[in-house]
């Protein structure tokens, strides 16, 4: 059930993107990631903190009309990590088009990326402020862009420069 509606969103962001960009296929494979990472549901005290510096993105919406990522255009260095808060209209996530990232960077990006649905797609984030860090740590040089699947027909869109 969860697997047909996944789909459904997929092909709609396609629908939505026309032939723009094609959004990071959500085949439901056996993710296992590539390293264990922590449930941050049961392992909230025992969070760390990220090594490098912390960018935050804010994920903002009204719930029916409009919504966005704050900022929508960002520039970081590599090991850079990207923190995104669920501030409003959501349920929000950050997923990338495989094809606008550079070379290597899906590699990078499915170590940065716990708890991802699939390979370049983070997951829903419910809850009032709920975080979600993506570590840009190895990532190559170039530009990224990604969306938020519930909300990309609003195009809600970002678009991350990693120098
Ligand atoms: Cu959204």
């Amino acid at each position: 059930m969860r697997l047909t509606l996944l789909t459904t969103l997929v092909a709609f962001s396609a629908i939505a993107c026309g032939s723009e960009k094609k959004p990071a296929t959500a085949q439901a494979e056996a993710a296992t990631p590539a390293t264990p990472s922590p449930a941050p549901a049961t392992n909230a005290a025992a969070a760390a903190e990220p090594a490098g510096s912390v960018v935050e993105v804010k994920m903002t919406g009204d719930g029916t009309t409009k919504a966005a990522f704050e900022p929508a255009t960002l520039t970081i260095k590599a090991g850079t990590t990207v923190r995104f808060i669920n501030v409003s209209g959501g349920p929000h996530n950050i997923a990338f088009f495989a094809d606008s990232i550079p070379k290597g960077g899906a590699v990078a990006l499915k170590k940065g990326m716990a708890n991802a649905m699939s390979d370049l797609t983070g997951p829903f984030l419910t809850q009032p402020n709920e975080k979600y860090d993506i570590s840009f740590a190895g990532a190559p040089a170039g530009t990224y862009k990604g969306y938020c699947m519930p909300h990309v027909a609003f195009n809600m869109k970002i678009t991350i420069k990693v120098q």
